[in-house]
Order: C-alpha cells, then structure tokens, then sequence
C-alpha cells in the first residue's frame, strides 16, 4: 500500500502517474477553492449571504483526493469543509455560488444549508450538517454495491478528526470492516473541531490507530501534500473498487480561518499559532513546486490565476441575478412525491 503509518515528506514531485495536465488541473482546484472561498466571506461581510465555511488549508488533501475519484463510478458521500472535493470532481463556482446566495436555480432550491451541495450527475451525495451522520450512508451505499454486485465502483467519503468521537463513526468503520465494503474513510484531521483542539478529543493524535481497532487497514499521509494525498487516495480506492475492502486515510492538515463565518478563532487560538502554520499553506508551495520544476511558468500561473477570478466574478453575477424561491414551492424537493405527506 501507497501509505505509511507516518507521515510522509513534504511536496515532492514524486508524481506517482500523474501528467503534467493532472498537476495543473490539481493546482486549478486548489486555486478555485481558495478564490470561492474568500468570494463567500466577501460576500458574507457585505450582508448579500447569511453564512460561508472556510476550508483553507484543506485544498491539498482535497485537490489530491478529487483526482483518484472515478467520475461516473465512484460515489462521493462528503462533509461540510469539501468545497475542493466537490469542485474537483465536477462541481462548477455557478452550482457553488447558487447554494451560498439560497436562489430557486440551487439543486435544492436554495433550502439546504450554504456549501451543503449535491449532484446526482456527478454521484455527489448531498451533505449533513450533523457530525458523522454522513458515514452510515456512506457505508449503506457501499453496501448496496456491494450487494448488487457492481465491482470496479467505491465510495469515499470523508469527516473530520472531531467526527471520530461520533458513535455513528465507529459503527459505521465496524461495519465496513465486518462486511469488506469497498469503502474508503478519508479524515481531514485539522487538529480542531470548532474550538476543541485535538488533544481535548483524543489520548493520542493518530485517527488511523483508532480504525486499526476495528481490523482496518489505514495510515498518514501529509495533507498538505497533494500528489501524496492523490496517491494515498488512489490506491486505498483501487483496494476498494477491487474488492480488498474498505480503509481509513488520515490526512494531517490544518484549518487557517475560523470555522466558518460565524466563528470567531481568536477566543480560542492565538493568531500567532495560526500564523506559523502558514509556511506550510499548500496552496502557494504547490504553485512553487510546479513553477520550480518547471511544469508551469510564471505567466502561466498569472494567467491561471486570472482565469480563476474570472470565472469566479461571472459565476457571482450570474447567480447573484437568480431569483429566489416562491414560498409557494416550500414543499418541493423535500418529499419524492406530492405535496404535504402528512396529511395523506
Ligand atoms: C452531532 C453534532 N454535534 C455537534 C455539532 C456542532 N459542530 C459543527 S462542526 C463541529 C466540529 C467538527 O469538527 P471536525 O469533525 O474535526 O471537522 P472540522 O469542522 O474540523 O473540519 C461541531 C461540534 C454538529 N453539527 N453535529
Ligand atoms: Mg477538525
């Protein structure tokens, strides 16, 4: 297996297969990310929408993770934070933007939560604000692969470190590994959850250990590294989809901002601590590596960059002038059929 039970080097150009297209398109998915992400606090600051996450420092270990998933077969059953997951994997800034500003064009019509999206085109389960409430359908919908024989297909989905404390966690992780589902667990572990520090959660900081209990195969991999994360990925879904069943990534990485728009770090973490985390900001250290061995040079980024905006500021104005949902529709797209079930 591809990952160690220790972390890995930092951002090498060990490219474990991938081309030089892919490690744009990694770097472009970072980049979007970061952009999407800010446009959401912008646009939050300016009272035009009620609530935006933050991701940052996420956008490796999710850029990476996004390019071992298998468009049209695997199924992705996320959390929250994985705004780059979602674009990385198909999710244009327009769908993005049209959660954020809540209008009627929205996949749910503007009533699920900002940054809770879900496509049935691109096999993206809609996403839970409640921890861990994701994992026993992640584990139902490998099941059901399971069960109706559909090899070469397999679900990753992802939770935070907090998430481990969940009960619904560690059914879910027994589960998998009683049934060999093809699965994998993949655990951003930013070291928070909200203001609990990892230390408050855990007796000991490695989340693979507490999946080992539970007879799954697992490790660390740098979450700040996109190819390692990419490859750690890759091959835990290649176990997967071939029937070697389910396994637990950990990918250390770290949350920059505040939870989401509505926190506020500072009461709980010095600035000083966040700041020395940003030497290790995967977003402009990917930029470099790939300028450094020349797979990319400046003006490209420059242009990429600028692409990136672009996109973003017209995704912005276009979902901006959607209109909003009629309360009349209140009730659809909440039940599969008719209009108040209750009452039938
Ligand atoms: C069952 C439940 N308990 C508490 C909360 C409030 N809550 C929202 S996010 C969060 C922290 C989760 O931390 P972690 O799993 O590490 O993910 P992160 O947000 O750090 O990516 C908490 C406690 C919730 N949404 N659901
Ligand atoms: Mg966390």
């Amino acid at each position: 297996m591809a990952i160690k039970p220790e972390a890995q080097s930092k951002v090498s150009l060990e490219r474990h297969g991938l081309t030089d297209e892919q490690l744009v398109a990694i770097l472009r998915t970072m980049l979007m990310q970061r952009t999407l992400e800010n446009r959401g606090f912008q646009l939050n600051r300016q009272g035009k929408i009620p609530f935006a996450s933050a991701s940052e420092g996420h956008e490796a270990v999710q850029a990476g993770a996004a390019m071992a998933f298998e468009r049209g077969k695997d199924i992705l059953v996320p959390y929250y934070r994985d705004l780059g997951l979602a674009l990385g994997i198909g999710l244009t800034p327009y769908e993005v933007l049209l959660s954020l500003f809540a209008r009627a064009a929205d996949h749910s019509a503007g009533r699920q939560f900002p940054h809770h999206y879900a496509s049935r085109r691109l096999g993206l389960h809609t996403i839970s604000s409640i921890i861990a409430a994701q994992l026993p359908h992640a584990v139902g919908a490998a099941f059901a692969l399971q069960y109706s024989g559909e090899t070469g297909r397999a679900v990753l989905t992802t939770f935070g470190d907090g998430a481990t404390s969940e009960g619904e966690w560690h059914e879910s992780v027994n589960f998998a590994a009683v049934h060999t589902l093809p699965i994998v667990f993949l655990c951003e572990n930013n070291e928070w959850a909200i203001s609990t520090p990892l230390s408050k959660q855990m007796g000991q900081p490695d989340v693979f250990k507490r999946a080992e209990g539970y007879g799954l195969p697992g490790g660390v991999v740098d979450g700040m590294d996109p190819i390692a994360c990419y490859a750690a990925v890759g091959a835990a879904m290649q176990r997967a989809r071939s029937g070697g069943g389910p396994t637990l990534v950990e990918a250390k990485c770290y949350r920059f901002l505040s939870h989401t728009t509505d926190d506020d770090d500072r009461t709980y973490r010095s600035p000083d601590e966040v700041q020395a985390r940003r030497k290790d900001d995967p977003v402009p250290c990917f930029e470099r590596l790939l300028v450094e061995r020349a797979v990319l040079n400046a003006e490209q980024v420059e242009a990429l960059k600028r692409g990136v905006l672009e996109e973003t500021n017209d995704a912005t104005d276009r979902a901006e002038a959607m209109a909003y949902p009629d309360a009349a529709d209140l009730y659809e797209k909440v039940y599969a059929e008719g209009w108040e079930p209750w009452t039938v």
